[in-house]
This record gives C-alpha cells, structure tokens and sequence, in this order.
C-alpha cells in the first residue's frame, strides 16, 4: 500500500474558501451512461476499441457501465443528499450524430432533456462538456482527428447541442483533455482508436482539436444566450519546483511554458510561437487564414484537470532540470498517478502567471485505487480522504496567494470506467458494485460532503 506526503501547509484550519466558491463533482458520458447502443446511439471509437483483445483491462466494455442511462434520477437524488450542487458531465455526440454528421438522433436529445431537467429539479447546476473522448467511429473510419472532416461535424455538432440545451445549462466546456483524444491515441496509442499516425498528422490533430475548441465557443456565444459561459478543459503538463526559490520557479515556468506550447501556448498567443514551429520543422500543422480568430477568441474560465506533475530545479547549465522518480516515490494503484499535492498550487499559479487567465476551476481531481468491497456499508477509504485533505490545502494555498480559483470539481462521482484501465481502478466517491449497481458511498463522500457544505477543509 502506499503512504503519503503531508503537504506541509500551514492554514488556519477555519479559513474557508472564497465565498460563492464552486465545489462539484465530475463524470463523463462514456464512463457512465452504459446504454451504449440503444435508443439509436451510434458506436463510438470506445465502444470499437475496447472490444480490440488486450487494448482495455480485463476486457471491459462500456456497454453496461454504471448504468446512469436508465438510474440518473436516483443518481442525482444521492448527489443532493450528499450536499452536491454543481455536476461537471458530457454530452455523448454518438448519441446525438450516431455517424458524426447526417441525421439528428431525436431520442438521444430528449434523453439529454429528462437528464438534465432531472439534475435542475434536485437543485444541481450543470456543467456541461461537448466531447469528452467519445468520438463517433465512423468519423474515426473517414480520419478521425487527423481530418478536418471531423472539425466541420463537430461545429454542426457544438451548434445542435447549443441550441438544444442552451436554456437548461448556462455552463460549457469545450473539449476534455486535447493531448489525450491526441497525442495518447494517436502516437502513444495507448487509448481509442489507438492508431499510429506521422509526426505531421499527429501536429495536425492538436490543430484540428483547437479548432474544435474554437467552434463550440463560438456556438456558446452565438447560441448561448444570456449568462452562458465557457471554457477549455485542459490537461497541461504540470511541474513543481523542488525548493520554492527563485532559482527553482524561473525554471519550472520555463520547462511548463515549453511544455504547453503547441495547446495553452498557442490559444493565449493567437499563433504558433517561432519556437514551436522550428520544433516542428517540415511537420508543422497546416493553419488557415482565420484558423487563430477562432481558436483565440477570449473565453470565460479555464478549466484544469490536476492530477500529477514532474519536479524540476535549475540545472547546472541553467537550463531546466527534470528529477526522475525514485521507485519508492508514493503513487495512487493508477500507475501514473503520483502523489504530488503541490500539483494543485503550481498547476493554478503556472496557468495565471503565464497566460494571464484570470479565472480557474479545476475541473478534475482526484484519484484511482482498487478499493475494497463495501462491508456493513460502508468502505473506510481513508486514502482518497488524505489525498482530498492534502490536494485541497495545496489548493487553498494558492488562493491564498492570490491565485483566481473559483471551482473544483472532485473525479469522480462514482465508481465508473476508466478507460484502458477498465472497471478494476475506481476513481469514485461513490461505491459502484457492477454486479448488482448498488451505489454506496464511500468514507470519502462523507468527507468530501463535509467540506462542501462548510466551504472549508474539515
Ligand atoms: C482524466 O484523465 C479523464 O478526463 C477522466 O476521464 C479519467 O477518468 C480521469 O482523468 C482519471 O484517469 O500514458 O498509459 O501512462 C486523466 C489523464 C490519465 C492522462 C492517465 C495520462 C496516463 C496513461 N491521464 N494517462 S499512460
């Protein structure tokens, strides 16, 4: 088992957060809905790839999932006893475009419609993400994100889904995670539809994804009517500084503005730098006249999903330095997932000081263990109640420094499906046994009910 770094924050334990602060929980359509083909979804590029041998743990589909398709009004009616106000989900485009483009599913748009006026009745403000992963295959089957073929039915997509919804939910979020439905799908191939693409396709995806970016904005203003908002979800590759010197944080904002150049970078600068573009050479992504009023067009808030980050320190060369991981080096049972609670202090400071975005949520946080079985109950996972104390007070320290943070969003409601890793990892405050679809919340639900209603770390 794994043990944990203490933050070593001190704060007044009755200091609450900023007032009218936004604390929520998230989930995603694929991951819960199950329902995968009926009322006329289409097959998305999960439902294809996690029927390849070997791609997903264990075999698991998205077929059944947590069921929330056919459960959600028991589902919202547990958020409200748990004290949740705000849920962070997405719109399933297969359900809506069942091919991407053509015909409108109308059924999956009044699904949309009992959804959403059921998560309203129960008190809950909706947050609602356009494409979080679930890309419809036979877009996939015409080039997926390395065509523009896809950039033109998202825009219709975005549009439909603006006009539909656009009097139930006031908050949008353009896409989930650019360099995963990217980079780790189409170079690292480790997520859907896991094909290897060149280097100069693979630029291309970023652009066609920050086009995308660029389109459902547009939709939101055109469409949205009063009061609507929206913003990118990114994941951007976060780094701390080992010692917090001056020394030290001029190299961590050097290596993280090098990292976010091709996504962060480009929006907030309106083009690709120089830089990146030398970086690219001969496989530069080919952009159109027009392409950056687009995709620079100011947003609302961004969103950040803070899960890890790398160390790094000034090297003897000035230039900054990585620190590898020791193998000791605490982690969640996601392999990936290493305890760094300072991720959640640098990875809000970063994206101000450097792009001058001047409101933040994060919009995921959170983290993946096998828990036990429920007993009596009632599962004690006091790992994930740590993990919450400690990220949350990294959190509350950048505030405190004058960091614009207005929400969080904890990942996850439920127990659901993680992606390549299957139904084993369990990102939720929510039990979910699979066999039976009996939600139980956790120790940490309990927890995390505390602060939300307190506004402050209990
Ligand atoms: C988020 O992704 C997602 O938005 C959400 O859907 C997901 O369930 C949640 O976090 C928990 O994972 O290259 O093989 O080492 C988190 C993003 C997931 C990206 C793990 C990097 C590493 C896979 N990260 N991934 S690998």
């Amino acid at each position: 088992m794994n043990h944990f770094l203490n933050s070593g924050v001190a704060l007044n334990p009755a200091g609450t957060f900023p007032q009218n602060f936004v604390w929520g929980v998230a989930a995603a359509a694929a991951q819960i809905e199950g329902a995968a083909f009926t009322e006329g979804k289409g097959e998305s590029i999960w439902d294809r790839f996690s029927r390849m041998p070997g791609k997903v743990h264990n075999g698991d589909t998205l077929d059944v999932a947590c069921d929330h398709y056919h459960r959600f009004k028991e589902d919202f009616a547990l958020m409200r006893q748990l004290g949740v106000k705000n849920y962070r989900l997405s719109i399933s485009w297969p359900r809506l475009y069942p091919t991407g483009d053509g015909a409108l599913n109308q059924a999956g748009v009044d699904y949309y419609h009992r959804l959403l006026d059921a998560m309203v009745a129960e008190g809950i403000t909706p947050w609602v993400t356009f494409f979080h992963w679930d890309l419809p295959q036979a877009l996939e089957d015409r080039g997926g994100w390395t065509s523009a073929v896809t950039v033109k039915a998202f825009a219709n997509y975005a549009e439909t889904v603006v006009k539909a919804f656009g009097g139930k939910v006031k908050n949008w979020i353009t896409l989930n995670e650019i360099r995963c439905f990217t980079w780790l799908s189409y170079d690292v191939c480790v997520q859907a539809p896991g094909r290897k693409v060149s280097p100069a396709e693979l630029n291309q995806t970023y652009h066609h994804a920050l086009l995308c970016h660029g389109h459902a904005v547009r939709a939101v203003r055109q469409l949205g009517g009063p009061g609507a908002r929206v913003g990118l979800t990114d994941n951007s590759t976060i780094c701390m500084p080992v010692t917090e010197t001056p020394a030290d944080i001029a190299a961590a904002r050097t290596w993280y503005a090098e990292k976010n150049i091709h996504l962060l970078g480009a929006i907030y600068a309106g083009g690709y730098s120089p830089k990146y573009l030398a970086r690219c050479g001969a496989d530069a992504p080919r952009v159109e006249e027009g392409d950056f009023a687009l995709i620079s067009q100011p947003t609302d808030f961004l969103g950040l999903n803070l899960y890890t980050g790398t160390f790094v320190r000034a090297g003897a060369d000035g230039r900054p330095q990585e620190i590898p991981l020791p193998v000791h080096y605490p982690v969640a049972d996601s392999p990936w997932l290493h305890l760094a609670p300072q991720v959640m202090y640098w990875g809000t400071r970063l994206a101000h000081e450097t792009y001058g975005a001047t409101s933040l949520y994060v919009t995921e946080n959170g983290c993946g263990y096998n828990d036990e079985p429920v007993v009596n109950g009632e599962v004690f996972d006091l790992h994930r109640r740590d993990y919450l104390r400690g990220h949350l007070r990294e959190l509350q320290r950048a505030i405190n420094d004058g960091v614009p943070v207005d929400g969080y969003f904890l990942w996850s409601f439920m127990d659901n499906f993680e992606w390549q890793d299957g139904y084993e990892r369990r990102f939720g405050i929510v039990h979910v046994d699979y066999a039976t679809q009996k939600r139980t919340p956790k120790l940490s639900a309990h927890y995390y009910s505390a602060i939300m209603r307190e506004n402050r770390i209990v």
